[in-house]
């Protein structure tokens, strides 16, 4: 983490490191190391179930506090094993999601952005989330919802410089304003639900929980955001979203795990947030 704070106090992720892509479904070959409390993880949790592949991606969901040897696997062993196995010269941080390949014993990817992008095109294309002929749209649209959102809320919160925290928290809100426009009077970000909504979906569903207070993003909750709230919880109300977010996880996660921001690991019990009220 600290090789990833630049000179001038800003969060510069680290590049995913094993970035093949997966090959055709096989069953039992594949499996997908996960955790509820990550939005980049929960992202193929949830593309995996909307496209009904859970007999041929298996998952492992990790457990939410991670400890100084980093994710910890049911059974006793460590993310960091499979991550060595595959790379012994790794250094990085061993994150989630990544998918093991059992035949081959090894990662093919944890490159977040293109696992999903690979399910749904090669793995079923029912229902189509990435439809070809929307394909440069949604590609700018998830790049701008990345830059500004997504990522911009862990640039807020691991900021280590007024001046770096205050440029990402604008980018935070400016985005999330340009959301509650488009978002006004319709359903889903396109037409039709697509990998869009996903990307969106993960990041709102922890913003009033965590970004708001632990990363300091709290110029307006999502709650201040009629359009963008009531399409939040639209998307909750879908098993693919819903069953997949787990805000005991999250919060645990961030508040425990994060010891540079929160050093008391104190969780906090609000905020009182009714998801259910979809409208
Ligand atoms: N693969 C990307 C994004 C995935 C990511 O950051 N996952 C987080 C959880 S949300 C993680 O596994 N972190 C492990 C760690 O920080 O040690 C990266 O390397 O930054």
């Amino acid at each position: 983490m600290k090789r990833e704070i630049a000179d001038d106090g800003r969060f510069v992720r680290q590049p995913n490191r094993f970035t093949d892509r997966l090959g055709p479904p096989e069953p039992g070959r594949y499996r997908l190391y996960a955790s509820y409390a990550c939005p980049w993880a929960q992202r193929v949790l949830i593309v995996r179930r909307l496209l009904g592949l859970e007999d041929l991606l298996d998952v492992t969901i990790v457990d939410p506090i991670r400890d100084e040897k980093g994710w910890r696997v049911p059974g006793g062993i460590y993310l960091s094993e499979l991550y060595l196995a595959t790379d012994p010269d790794f250094r990085g941080r061993y994150t989630v999601p990544c998918v093991w390949d059992a035949k081959e014993g090894r990662i093919v990817t944890n490159d977040f952005p293109r696992i999903t992008l690979d399910l749904e095109t090669t793995w079923s294309r029912t229902p189509d989330l990435y439809p070809e002929a929307l394909r440069p749209e949604i590609d700018a649209m998830n790049e701008r919802v990345y830059h500004g959102l997504n990522n911009a809320v862990y640039e807020a919160g691991f900021a280590t410089a007024q001046e770096a925290y205050e440029e990402a928290v604008g980018r935070v809100f400016a985005t999330l304003d340009f959301l509650e426009e488009r978002l006004t009077g319709r359903e889903f970000l396109f037409d039709a639900l697509t990998e869009s909504d996903v990307r969106l979906y993960t990041t709102l569903a922890r913003f009033d929980s965590v970004y708001y207070g632990h990363f300091k993003c709290s110029v307006r909750r999502l709650t201040d955001y009629p359009a963008l709230w009531s399409y939040a919880r639209r998307l909750y109300a879908i098993p693919a979203f819903g069953e997949t977010t787990d805000f005991d996880h999250i919060k645990r996660h961030y508040y425990v795990t994060q010891t540079n921001i929160n050093p008391s690991r104190i969780v906090p019990v609000g905020p009182e947030l009714d998801w259910s009220a979809a409208s």
